[in-house]
């Protein structure tokens, strides 16, 4: 009899499994470890309990919906990272540290290359009401939310965008991401206040996502250095479809391979002077652009 379970973590070659009867602990099996696509965390995993055994055999993996992938600059290709992300959350704070809409751009940049739909949480309200962050975000096209993990401002709103669905909660450090889990998950107790994933992040070490269940429903992953994901190797070409205020008019550019920078007739310049288009989002894809146009050609 098999079972179905949620990957949430892998350690070496045991990998820990959700299912509807509880954590179990699994290892690859037969086809599974020849096959490629290799399982990941966030995958949906067939399981075959192990007679007398305390470890599961994970027999297949389901398909997935979606997949987070970390590009390899050397042009080796992607690998994948976690699997049936529904939604990346990027958070920022208003104010402490201050806000960096550049960096926020990329973060949304990410999501959008990897299909995976994006929403912005404005943290800290209670320090600074974010009124023009929320502008320039929603006018880009993004879902809003307004939060104070201090004051509880907006924290029924995130609990039921999260409710169901798997979330990448990423962002500035500092922005208050552990703040705002925890208040909303009892007995999550993140750690706050310190500079945790930098830290990891520094010693070059990849360290793998882990996906926390949601006792509502759904999962969060962490995914350690979530703005390294996903870029590279992004055909520059492909960079304005992830500007969602770009995209319906991209086919209006003269040009078919218009780069919206200096090229006569340009559809996305025009809109900018026309203040359709916040001139701050397109410097945003013009620093984006130059840093891809430098990478080496992998993609093509
Ligand atoms: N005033 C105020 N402070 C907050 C709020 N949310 C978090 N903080 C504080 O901001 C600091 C950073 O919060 P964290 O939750 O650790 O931030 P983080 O985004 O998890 O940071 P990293 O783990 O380093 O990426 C902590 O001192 C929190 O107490 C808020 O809504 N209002
Ligand atoms: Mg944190
Ligand atoms: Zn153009």
């Amino acid at each position: 009899m098999s079972l179905l379970g949620t990957v949430l973590e892998r350690d070496g070659a045991v990998y820990r499994v959700a299912t509807a009867a509880g954590e179990v602990r699994a290892v690859l099996r037969g086809r599974t470890k020849r096959e490629t696509p290799k399982v990941v965390v966030g995958d949906v995993v067939r399981l075959e309990p192990e007679p007398g055994g305390a470890l599961c055999g994970i027999d297949a993996v389901e398909p997935r919906r979606s997949l987070l992938e970390r590009r390899v600059p050397e042009g080796r290709g992607a690998r994948p990272v976690v699997a049936n992300v529904d939604q990346v959350l990027v958070v920022t704070a208003t104010r402490d540290p201050a806000p960096i809409a550049q960096l926020l751009d990329r973060l949304l940049v990410v999501a959008e290359a990897n299909e995976i739909p994006a929403q912005l949480v404005i943290n800290k309200v209670d320090l600074d009401p974010g009124d023009a962050l929320a502008r320039r975000f929603g006018r880009a096209g993004y879902p809003i939310h307004l939060t104070s993990a201090r004051t509880g401002t907006g924290l029924d709103e995130l609990r039921d965008i999260l409710t169901g669905r798997t979330s990448v909660v990423t962002g500035p450090s500092g922005a208050g991401k552990s703040s705002l889990l925890n208040a909303l998950q009892r007995g999550l107790q993140l750690r706050t206040g310190e500079i945790s994933r930098k830290v990891r992040r520094g010693t070059n070490t990849t360290v793998g996502s882990v996906m926390l269940p949601l006792d509502a429903g759904g999962f969060i992953v962490d995914t350690p250095g979530f703005s390294e994901v996903g870029l590279w190797g992004v055909n520059p070409r492909a960079l304005a479809e992830c500007f969602p205020e770009m995209r319906p008019l991209l086919d209006r550019c003269r040009f078919a391979d218009c780069r919206h920078v200096s090229e006569p007739g340009c559809a996305i310049r025009a809109a900018t002077e026309r203040g359709e288009i916040d001139a701050d989002r397109l410097a945003s894809y013009r620093a984006l652009l130059a840093e891809l146009e430098a990478e080496p050609r992998d993609w093509e």
